[in-house]
This record gives structure tokens, sequence and C-alpha cells, in this order.
């Protein structure tokens, strides 16, 4: 079967680059959402995949001849990749091409929390630098801090190294230590939380990570402590971080991701000390550009050299002969 004819399944929305991109080589058949039911039966020829979102078991079930899962985001959590394995079905991401972004927005959101200026822009926008006089000044601040890592991959590295500009200590936990850095390494995330006062969340969404920032950790970090989250919303305990932010229990949160998107809890948001951003931390044109020709490229490589360009580690397989 020519190239041309390789029908390319896209479940929900995604970057419209992607689209563009794959229907010059390939037929591309969309459907609303991830659900199998939506599938007719002449569908059952899809032999790949690009989405920015959920692959459950179930639509791989109903796709015999599925060979490759591109995900839109470096973060995978949405595909079931477990299940990939089992069936041999390549799963790809999107690494590196957005690694810088999150960083530069993973310092924003620490700056913007701590020294509120989303609030102070709030505050000259509404009149009430004229009217009322200067903005109040910031209970809080990055000078003095210490800076604890919750992941030091390729995006918790690059937020490490735009921290040592700021003149801030830093530590980091990871479940292995990594050679040659002078951040001092921490085996336990409770054990960091309770040495410094700002914690830095960039893991994977897994099970192992799944609500791991929750009230003994909060506590551990302290009434100074501030928790920004750029990694996934699964990690944190919302519930647990909402009660201590309401009890003083730490000073404050930014987040950029949340348990249940795109819905974000009225008590988190009625609460002063948060800065809240709904999921940019890659959200600019030149990166999803790029994360987009990743996805693309990851099908085309597939179907061109049977390798995708950036499998997931649990997926390093090659294409079968047909
Ligand atoms: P990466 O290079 O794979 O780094 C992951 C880091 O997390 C590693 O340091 C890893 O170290 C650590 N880790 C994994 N599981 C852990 C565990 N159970 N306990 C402690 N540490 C653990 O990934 P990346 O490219 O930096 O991306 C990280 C995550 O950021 C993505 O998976 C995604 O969920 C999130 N993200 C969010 C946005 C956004 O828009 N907000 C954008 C991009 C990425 P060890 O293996 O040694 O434990
Ligand atoms: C994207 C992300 O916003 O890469 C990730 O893991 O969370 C973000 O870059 C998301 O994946 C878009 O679907």
């Amino acid at each position: 079967m020519p190239a041309s004819r390789v029908r390319v399944l896209v479940p929900g929305r995604i970057n419209q680059r992607v689209v563009d991109r794959l229907a010059g080589q390939f037929e591309i058949v969309r459907i609303e959402s991830a659900d199998p039911a939506l599938l007719t039966p002449e569908l059952r020829d899809v032999k790949a995949i690009a989405v920015a979102g959920r692959v459950p078991a179930a639509l791989m079930d109903a796709l015999p001849e599925l060979e490759i899962i591109a995900n839109f985001g470096v973060g995978y959590d949405g595909v079931d990749v477990a299940h990939a394995v089992a069936r041999g079905i390549t799963v790809s991401n999107t690494p590196d091409v957005l690694t810088e972004e999150v960083a530069d927005t993973a310092i924003g959101l620490l700056l913007n929390t701590l020294r509120q200026l989303p609030q102070a822009e709030q505050w000259l926008r509404q009149g009430r630098w004229s009217r009322e006089g200067a903005f109040p000044l910031s209970p809080l601040s990055l000078r003095g801090r210490s800076v604890g890592l919750y992941g030091l991959g390729r995006i918790g590295l690059a937020i490490a190294r735009r921290l040592e500009a700021f003149g801030v200590s830093i530590a980091y936990h990871t479940r292995s230590p990594r050679e040659g850095l002078s951040y001092a390494y921490h085996p336990t995330l409770v054990g960091m939380a309770g040495v410094v006062d700002t914690l830095v969340v960039i893991v994977p969404g897994t099970e192992a990570t799944k609500r791991t920032i929750n009230a003994e950790v909060l506590s551990a970090l302290g009434s100074n402590g501030v928790l920004i989250n750029v990694g996934r919303g699964s990690t944190v305990d919302e519930q647990a971080l909402i009660a201590a932010l309401q009890a003083g229990v730490i000073a404050g949160a930014g987040l950029d991701v949340f348990e249940n998107e795109p819905q974000v809890p009225e008590a988190l948001m009625a609460l002063p000390n948060v800065s809240l951003l709904p999921h940019v931390a890659s959200a600019s044109v030149v990166t999803r550009n790029a994360m987009a020709d990743l996805v693309a490229g990851n099908i085309e490589a597939w179907f061109e050299t049977g390798r995708a360009l950036t499998p997931v580690p649990e997926t390093p397989f090659t294409r079968r002969a047909v």
C-alpha cells in the first residue's frame, strides 16, 4: 500500500500544523474524541494516531493494525503505554523542543507568585495606582530563597540553570542522583521539602508521582513555603494544597497544571496567595510549531524508515516488514 493511503487517526483537537503537514502524505481521519464507539468499520485499517490528549486501551483495541501513537507533548500520561507495550505499538512524544520554553515559563510563574506581578498589573489597569497610590509591597521575594526541584530531567535541569543566575541555593529530588552536578541531592521528597522553602515540581504524571505533594510534604515545606507546579496536576493532592494555603501551612503556590483540567477548583481561585495559569508552559507559536513538526516527523519517519524519531523509552520498537 503506498504511503499516501495510510490512515492517520486524529481523536479530538490537535495543533493544525500537525494535520496540515501530514495531509500531504496520509489520509487524515478525525473523530471528536478518543471514544472507540466513534469508529466506523472501514477505519479498522488505521495505522497511526496523532493525539494531544488521551489514548485509552479500548481505542487501541478497536484498531488491530495500529502501529504508532504520536503524542503531542513530552508528557504522555494520557496514553495507556503499558497497553501499547503489550500490543507492540510504538508511542512517541516531543522531548527537547519545548524544554527551554517550559523552563522560561516556570521562572515567570515563580516570580509572578512571589512578587504578585499579575495582581500589580491589575492594580494599574483598574486605575488604582492613580486613585489609591502604590501597589502594596509583596510579602514574598525570591531573595534569599532555597529552591528544591522535584525532577531534574531535561526541563528540571533547564530551570536549575536559570535559577543559578538568580543567586538562590538549589537542591533536587529524583529517584537516582545525576552525575557531575553541584546541586544538593535528596533521596526523599519530604526530606528535601524540610530543608528548602520553594518547591518546583517538574516530574512526569505517573503512578509513582501521583499525589506525592501531600499534606506531609506541604507541612515540611513550612509557613514561608511556596509550591510551583509545571509538571502534572496529578502529582499534587489539590485538596491538601487548598487546605495548606487556606491555613497558612505554606505561603503561596504557582500552578500551570491541575488535577482535573480545564476545571480549576473555586476554592483555589478564591485564594489571594496563588498564581494560576491555564497549562501554557509550552504555549508559544514557535514552540508549539516545533512540537507539531516532531509529531508529524515521528509518523513520517516510522513509515519511511521503520523507526520513530523520539519513541518513549518503554517502546524502543522498529517497524515489522510488511
Ligand atoms: P524527563 O527528562 O524525563 O525528566 C523527568 C524527571 O523526573 C527526571 O529527573 C526523573 O528522574 C524524575 N522522576 C521521574 N519519576 C520520578 C519519581 N517517581 N520520583 C522522583 N523523580 C522522578 O522529562 P522532562 O522533559 O523534563 O519533562 C518532565 C515533565 O514535565 C513531563 O513528563 C510533563 O508531564 C511535564 N511538562 C509539563 C508542561 C506544561 O505545559 N506544564 C510542558 C512540558 C512538560 P529519575 O528517573 O532519576 O527519578
Ligand atoms: C502541552 C505538556 O501543553 O509537553 C507536555 O507534556 O504538558 C505541554 O507541552 C500538552 O502536552 C499539549 O497537549
